[in-house]
């Protein structure tokens, strides 16, 4: 089974999502950022990798909030909280990123403008930002 980690960045009570650019059925969809957990790897340093990576922000991983997705049958998505300790997030890859509190959290949801194995976790991260 593979993994796919996703990083749940809360600064000053709220969150990062960072829209997709690709592939067509995701595209400019909001996600929590990440991308899959190499061979031997733990799920936080892959976490901590992509997100240097993919926005040039250093930060530390933590614990799991909400449930694993499956996305394939041997591909599963998980998300971590994670902490900013360096950096400001510029997106490389992504279209661009937002910082959101729970009110547009939701509001984003309700709109259908979340990845939908992200809105998954709508209610953890709502909690995790009041
Ligand atoms: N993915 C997702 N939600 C995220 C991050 C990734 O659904 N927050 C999915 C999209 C791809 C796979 O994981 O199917 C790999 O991601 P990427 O294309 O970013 O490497």
């Amino acid at each position: 089974m593979r993994e796919v980690v996703a990083g749940a960045v809360i600064s000053n009570g709220l969150l990062l999502l960072a829209q997709r650019s690709y592939p067509p059925e995701v595209a400019g969809l909001w996600e929590l950022p990440g991308g899959k957990v190499e061979e031997g790897e733990t799920r936080a340093r892959a976490l901590e990798r992509e997100l240097a990576e993919e926005l040039g922000v250093d930060v530390v991983a933590g614990e799991q909030i909400g449930v694993g997705v499956p996305l394939k049958a041997d591909l599963v998505l998980v998300a971590l909280l994670a902490t900013v300790v360096g950096g400001n997030p510029e997106p490389t890859e992504h279209t661009a990123v937002r910082w959101v509190g729970a009110g547009a959290l939701r509001q984003m949801a309700a709109d259908g403008e979340l990845v939908p194995a992200d809105a998954v976790w709508l209610e953890d991260l709502a909690e995790l930002l009041t």
